[in-house]
């Protein structure tokens, strides 16, 4: 048994700096020069992976077994805390860095992994760099530990200690865990507003990933956050707290992915297992999955938590698993009749619904965006666990099983009719200039990086794109009207449709599967849309495709939309364009102050908008509401809309994997009901986008 040492805390005595404290402030310090080597990047996204990070940190604890109940709180000053009933960060004295093992783990970059007894700690990608890179981040922050009986507390500043760890106070009798609490650093994050929607989408995914674990979300946050938001989405949702816990773990989750889209199995398989690697260390494999009535594949793979959008080896050895296994149980119980069609990995895929997590003790991540999983060994420990499981729940449940083959020989007979309209598209591919769409009006630029794809709705605004466009790196594609919805239709069906071919051919890359990012030949694909609720259906159809056959355009930051201003202001020669409400009544005022002396300008009245023509203020502005793009001659598109130097375009990005296809079959799917709750609750983006 190991001896318990004495817990002290750190006196408060001047700091003398020791050769060790100086490489300790080398290497905050330079999370703090290069945020984004830590977290990603210091937008939205990094914002809230600080949260993500030091709940990784209490999921670690969880997964070690110590911990059962996370609690997350958007508090009213705009700190996160983070809480947790695991051991606590040890308090007790580091015998080499000679102070409490708590401040250590606090500001040493990559501390955790000298005390991390864990297992499976998240890590790779931008996980599990530690608490103290979010420490280094923060305007302050303050920790409190429970362990050994006492309440343990330090506060720090940008990373650095104010005051020794301190005892604050007793701790209840067998309570113990670790309080986080902090404001991210202003100098470091221009937007430091939480979002309670995507906090709880990561929070969800943990639950499901983690069935012992309750994790709650509570917003905190008052009135007075709604008039510091800056654009609609920042705005707390309606709801401000939720618990998640689930018993079912992966069974939930694929039943949660699939809720809008009909199952047609009776039971969702479930396997679990573990096996060994070469060092004898062992690799835990979890996998749920149902196949529905639809046709596109929705497999989520986990690696210690993280979803891996690369995918891997973990899931090669699902797929392998799958496929050899379903051909075994076809020809074994006679549905594939006399073997007379060859099914293929392709066929077992169509309607499939899965999760797959796994857990790696040193996992190494690959790819573009380091989300894919490289360990060799995995492959066939994920096969060797998955394949008997399923070949015995087939046997179990042949009923299911049954169904499972029958839709498979569907896929199969559909695929033979898509391979030809495949084909076409494939020829008219990207070095062949003479199948480019007849449609596009390409950039006289090749090299990719430079170039940009403006899809543009409708046949006038394209015209006018075509004139206003900087023909050197700028291609317009016109589109006619609503374009497929491809939530709802096979792969052959959608590259049979004109419009979609064009898309396809013009990005030059390919489709799905065959899909190869290399060959992209627009950096930035922009899409451009009327400001009204046609464009914004179009915009979201665009979205859809892009999301099922083109995933990683938008995962490697391709993809953008485009940001029509709503208003012109003309008084005498000046034109002056304001993209939003607030824009406007600023223009407004200003245009007013030319002409007025300063006194009066701030009594003047808001100008009332006419929903036809423009209107004339009694000072002879007149201001009038852009219907469409195709409002705005050629001069005013480039100068609003497609100068990169003055306007604005949104990036597309994927903030969680699951949930986004849970949006789509929401928003592009066949049942009514889910939609209308999904655009009840969200009636203020819509509101705002489509107005
Ligand atoms: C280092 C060692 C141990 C636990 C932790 C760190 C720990 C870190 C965090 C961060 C948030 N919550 C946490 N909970 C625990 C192991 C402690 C032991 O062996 O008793």
């Amino acid at each position: 048994m190991a001896s318990k040492k004495e817990t002290k805390p750190t006196t408060g005595s001047p700091k003398t700096y020791t050769a060790d404290d100086i490489t300790v402030l080398k290497g905050l310090e330079a999370v703090r020069r290069r945020p984004a080597m830590y977290i990603g990047d210091i937008s939205a996204r990094g914002l809230h992976h600080l949260v993500y990070e030091v709940v990784d940190n209490s999921i670690d604890e969880a997964l070690a077994g110590f911990c059962k109940s996370i609690n997350v709180t958007i508090n009213d000053d705009g700190s996160v805390t983070v809480e947790d009933d695991g051991r606590g960060i040890p308090t007790d004295i580091h015998p080499e860095e000679k102070r409490s093992a708590l401040e250590v783990v606090m500001t040493v970059l990559h501390a955790g992994g000298k005390f991390d007894k864990n297992t499976y700690k998240v890590s790779g990608g931008l996980h599990g760099v530690g608490v103290s890179v979010v420490n280094a981040l923060s305007e302050w922050l303050e920790v409190e530990v429970r362990r050994d009986g006492k309440t343990f507390f330090q506060k720090y500043k940008k990373g650095d200690p104010v005051a020794a760890v301190k005892v604050i106070g007793k701790a209840e009798r067998g309570k113990t865990g670790t309080r986080v609490t902090f404001v991210p650093d202003g100098t470091i994050f221009k937007n430091r507003l939480f979002k309670f929607d995507t906090l709880a989408e990561r929070l969800r995914e943990l639950a499901f990933l983690n069935s012992d674990v309750t994790l709650h979300i509570k917003d905190a946050r008052g009135k007075s956050w709604v008039s510091s938001a800056r654009s609609p989405s920042d705005i707390p949702s309606g709801k401000n707290e939720e618990t998640f816990h689930f018993k079912g773990g992966l069974v939930e989750f694929v039943k949660y992915i699939d809720s809008t889209r009909p199952s047609i199995m009776k039971k969702v398989f479930y396997a679990k297992g573990e096996d060994k690697d070469e060092a004898g260390r062992a690799v835990e494999v979890e996998v749920a999955l149902q196949y529905n009535d639809q046709y596109n594949e929705n497999v989520f793979t986990y690696v210690n938590n993280i979803n891996t959008l690369e995918g891997g080896t973990h899931m090669v050895g699902f797929r392998t698993a799958l496929t050899r296994t379903l051909n075994s149980f076809a020809s074994k119980s006679g549905l594939n009749k006399d073997d007379k069609i060859q099914l293929t990995g392709d066929d077992f895929r169509e309607g499939l619904t899965a999760v797959l997590s796994v857990k790696v003790p040193e996992p190494q991540f690959e790819g573009q965006t380091k989300t894919k999983l490289g360990n060799s060994e995995v492959k066939s420990i994920v096969e060797g666990i998955v394949g008997p499981a399923l070949s015995d729940w087939l046997d179990a449940n042949s009923p299911d099983g049954k169904r499972i083959i029958e839709k498979c020989v569907r896929a199969a007979e559909a695929r033979e009719a898509a391979r030809k309209a495949r084909d076409l598209t494939r020829r008219k591919n990207a070095f062949d200039a003479g199948g480019l769409p007849g449609k596009l009006a390409d950039c006289s630029i090749s090299d990719p990086a430079q170039c940009e794809l403006y899809i543009v709705e409708g046949d006038s605004a394209g015209g006018s794109a075509k004139q206003g466009r900087d023909r050197r790196f700028q291609a317009i594609l016109p589109l006619k009207g609503k374009i497929l919805n491809v939530e709802k239709a096979r792969l052959h069906k959608i590259l049979e449709n004109e419009e979609i071919r064009a898309i396809f051919t013009a990005i030059g890359a390919g489709v799905e599967e065959d899909f190869d990012a290399e060959k992209v030949r627009y950096g930035k694909i922009i899409v451009m849309c009327d400001a009204d609720v046609d464009g914004s259906h179009i915009r979201t159809l665009l979205l859809t495709l892009f999301f099922r056959y083109m995933k990683p355009i938008i995962e490697l930051g391709h993809l953008y939309i485009a940001q029509p201003p709503l208003y012109k202001l003309k008084k005498g020669k000046t034109e002056l364009y304001a993209y939003d409400d607030e824009e406007r009544d600023e223009v407004v005022k200003r245009l007013r102050a030319e002409k007025k002396g300063k006194k009066e300008r701030e009594d003047e009245p808001t100008m009332a908008v006419a929903e036809e023509g423009g209107v004339v203020s009694s000072d002879g502005i007149v201001l009038s509401r852009f219907k469409g793009l195709g409002e705005m001659n050629p001069e005013q598109l480039w100068a609003t809309t497609m100068n990169p130097e003055t306007r604005t375009v949104l990036q597309v990005t994927i903030e969680n994997a699951a949930d986004a296809d849970r949006t789509f079959s929401i928003l592009m799917g066949d049942e009514v009901e889910p939609r209308r709750a999904f655009i009840e609750k969200n009636a203020k983006y819509v509101r705002n986008l489509d107005v």
